[in-house]
């Protein structure tokens, strides 16, 4: 197998859709460089023929390039062997979207799904010598509406123009309620000729873990394509099992007689794969060669995870409906985690530094899981690749969101072949958790009155036709392609109720959107696993200089109203200001505020639902995934870490709820409060609990000590303490063992904004380089540390209270001046 990476020598240029494509060809004078992997907006951007879509105003300046069609051409040399290769095949791991291409003049492909990798035999039309390569873009808005206007409007919810249910394409491009509306085209993923005789098309071990967890069976198949039928004599096929740290565990070396080639290995005791904070994340490597005379004809291989993960629902000892919980290598998971959208409008500038970087942040946050949402992509490989190494388990949506899909015979062809290209592709991760129907679609028909549950003719002759597909062809290919893991119809999906909260899984946004319900009401607002949940908050003020001229950083200004695509975002938000603070006027004290309600809002519902995690028969909650990760451009959203990977305060207060050890704090009527603790390790915990009433002032007013077990894997109620808590006092829980603090809460008066806040007296000082201590005299609640920029925090945004010094690592400020900013 030999390989020609078509990487250089790209130009683009515009063409209107008028004149015949023969003339373009020839004339060349305005040609553009062009990237590939890369989009039209990114190679403009470069040109300085658009402005910078992320800054100020200009995605509105730019969407004429969204209304064009694109041509690109390559020329290349045809390297030696390729000509004497049996097959040479053109391989386009990614068109956006809808894509026309030529080589040496010849069509050779029509693509019209940026999701499906496409490979055409070539043999005949390359040549020695140069060779040309042409691809036409055409505008997908334009395609999209043509269809739209043949088969009928669709409803979609949200931003985007409704004809975005008939391209596929990532439907976050029309944009979306955190999204600018940038409708990209080109050659999102590489482009390369391959050469061969014979080469391993595909490399399939569907891993299966035996239930006492004392050995894994690794059933491989290995599948040849050859441009003859039958592969060439005396070819033999070396395959082996490498143990994680690399010595070779198993090998043979078996005949080849046919297109295909089994054979099954067996690992005994496997080391299993666990997620993060649970265990290791070793990784085994199965090697296929294809030889002849000790010569190498292609090589294969698949890093795979031993793991037993199942998706279990059963009934709960004392509640409705069933669990919906995630439980690997027989021990049940309350899955921490977040939802993942592309990091960036234009997908291929993403590198695996900045996935690293991403993925680090929410490993360090005790993250396990995280949703890859359906009107995103489907990632690329260094993001799975990632996913397994740090043990982050991935909820993977397949690619529709929030509307109401055709299901025309044509259309699921496409999107057949786009499902069983990603399967395919992404079935080995053991990162890989679920496959997901879609994201919300079944809400908008049920919103519509278009789903009934109980219907069981031809779906597509209904309402709600893409049922079709979320019920019947994905399971259909993931089944076929991948019988190891849970398929589940959509997000959310329960039982006859889409979004019920005794069944399946729940997004829960009567919070912020809908009723806008009071934060506080999170914990009764649960569901059986809370796969999104959410509050905006402005991003920090060093990535609104990024984009927010000077004249522009107010809180309302137009440029900061423009960069909230939420409906009636800027207005929902203040709502909840007002509910919460004392709404400031200057804009850092507007972003510390918005930050300071997202991050109790965050915490207040992780709290709650954690407590519902009680041991086996009582799962009640067994998930809580945060809608959102991360911004695809600078932009107040809900995520917990904006489009320049700087963590908002909200971050570093969910990283202590989604801690193994936390405790938690209720008022109760008459000032009477309780006390919980979930211990999230898999072993007893013996520790001793301290419950301590503050001022406000600083006074100490009461104290108790107890010792406490708390059993594995599940929440212990820790009742009331001897004391009830004023008005105007703080309640504060310790967790120690061995002496150290592992696990702290305080409960303060609410609301914050009837607070009159004495001046806490906050005390910063430098234990070393790289150790911060920080102390209060009195209660100080939401302690904000910052510094130079890319300083890395163990901890921030602290609930101090006195006697409780916080010992806080940084990385990076070398001394730096640390400015601290609280709750006033
Ligand atoms: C849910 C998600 C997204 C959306 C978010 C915030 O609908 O699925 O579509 O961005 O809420 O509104």
């Amino acid at each position: 197998m030999k390989q020609l990476l078509l990487k250089s020598n790209w130009q683009l240029k515009p063409r209107n859709p008028t004149c015949s494509l023969t003339n373009d060809f020839a004339a060349s004078e305005d040609w553009l460089p062009a990237s590939v992997p890369g989009t039209v907006q990114e190679d403009l951007i470069t040109a300085g023929r658009i402005p910078d879509p992320f800054v100020g105003l200009n995605e509105k300046e730019v969407q004429w390039v969204g209304e064009c069609d694109w041509l690109y051409k390559c020329t290349f040399d045809l390297p030696a062997g390729f000509e004497s290769a049996e097959a040479v095949t053109l391989c386009c791991d990614g068109l956006d979207t809808f894509a026309t291409v030529w080589l040496n003049g010849r069509q050779v492909l029509v693509s019209d799904n940026m999701f499906i990798p496409q490979r055409v035999q070539v043999k005949s039309l390359v040549q020695s010598g140069q060779n040309e390569l042409h691809i036409l873009f055409e505008s997908a808005l334009r395609r999209g509406r043509e269809r739209e206007a043949q088969f009928g409007t669709r409803t979609v919810w949200g931003e985007g123009d409704a004809s975005r249910v008939y391209v596929r394409k990532a439907q976050y491009h029309y944009g979306w309620d955190w999204g600018p509306t940038l409708l990209t085209a080109g050659p999102w993923q590489p482009i390369r000729l391959e050469a061969y005789d014979i080469c391993i098309s595909d490399l399939s071990c569907p891993v299966a873990v035996a239930p006492d967890l004392e050995g894994a069976r690794l059933p491989v198949t290995v599948t040849l394509e050859t441009s003859s039928n039958s592969p060439p004599t005396g070819m033999i096929l070396q395959l082996s099992v490498h143990a994680p740290t690399g010595e070779i565990l198993d090998e043979v070396v078996l005949p080849i007689t046919g297109n295909k080639v089994e054979h099954t290995f067996q690992v005994t005791p496997p080391q299993l794969w666990w997620p993060n904070g649970y265990g290791e994340q070793p990784l085994y490597r199965l090697v296929a060669s294809l030889q002849k005379d000790t010569e190498e004809f292609d090589r294969s291989q698949l890093r795979l995870g031993l793991r037993r993960l199942r998706l279990i629902q059963k009934p709960l000892a004392d509640e409705p409906g069933t669990t919906f919980l995630f439980e690997i290598n027989n021990t049940p998971l309350f899955c921490t985690g977040a939802n993942w959208i592309p990091a960036d409008s234009f997908t291929p500038r993403i590198t695996p530094e900045h996935y690293r970087e991403w993925l680090q942040l929410a490993a360090d946050a005790h993250m396990i899981m995280l949703r890859v949402w359906g009107g995103g992509i489907y990632e690329k490989d260094v993001f799975y690749n990632l996913c397994d190494e740090m043990g982050l388990l991935v909820w993977q949506d397949f690619m529709f969101a929030c509307g109401l899909y055709p299901a025309l015979d044509w259309f699921q062809e496409s999107v057949r072949r786009e499902a069983e290209a990603a399967v395919h592709r992404l079935r080995h991760h053991p990162c890989i958790a679920l496959w997901c129907g879609n994201n919300e679609d079944h809400m908008v028909a049920n919103a519509l009155g278009a789903y009934d549950p109980a219907f069981e003719g031809d779906l597509t002759a209904t309402g709600f036709p893409a049922r079709a597909i979320y019920e019947h062809l994905l399971p259909q290919v993931c089944t076929a392609l991948d019988p190891t893991r849970s398929y589940w119809p959509g997000s959310p999906y329960g039982d006859s109720n889409v979004n019920d909260s005794t069944v399946g899984d729940r997004h829960v946004w009567d919070i912020w959107h809908g009723k806008m319900a009071d934060y506080h009401d999170y914990p009764k607002l649960s569901g059986r696993f809370v796969s999104e949940f959410g509050m905006q908050a402005f991003p920090s003020m060093a990535t609104i200089e990024a984009f927010v001229s000077p004249a522009e950083r107010y809180p309302q200004s137009r440029t900061l109203d423009h960069h909230n695509k939420a409906q009636d975002g800027p207005r929902h938000l203040v709502v909840y200001l007002n509910d919460t603070v004392r709404i400031p006027a200057d804009l850092e004290s507007y972003i510390y505020a918005t930050q300071f309600v997202q991050a109790e809002a965050l915490a207040t519902a992780i709290r709650g639902w954690r407590r519902r995690w009680g041991g086996p028969e009582h799962e009640a909650v067994a998930g809580a995934l945060i809608w959102q990760l991360n911004d695809c451009w600078p932009v107040t959203s809900w995520a917990l870490v904006d489009y320049m990977c700087r963590p908002k305060p909200a971050y570093y207060v969910v990283r202590r709820e989604f801690a193994p050890l936390v405790v938690g704090l209720a008022q109760l009527p008459r000032g009477n409060t309780t006390a919980w603790a979930v211990n999230g390790t898999p072993t007893p915990v013996e520790a001793e609990l301290e419950v301590e009433l503050w001022t406000l002032t600083g006074e100490l007013a009461a104290r108790e000590r107890h010792q406490i077990v708390l059993a594995p894997n599940q929440c212990t109620e820790l009742g009331q303490p001897g004391f009830r808590r004023g008005d105007l006092q703080v309640l504060g829980v310790r967790l120690f063992q061995h002496g150290a603090v592992v696990a702290r809460t305080t409960l303060w008066p609410e609301p914050f904004k009837y607070l009159t806040l004495a001046d806490p007296e906050i005390k910063v000082e430098y234990l070393d380089a790289n150790t911060l201590q920080v102390h209060a005299m009195r209660p100080a609640k939401s302690v904000w540390l910052s510094a130079s920029d890319g300083v890395k925090w163990s901890d921030n945004m602290l609930d101090l209270l006195p006697g409780d010094p916080q010992t806080i690592k940084v990385d990076g400020p070398g001394g730096a001046r640390v400015q601290v900013r609280w709750l006033i």
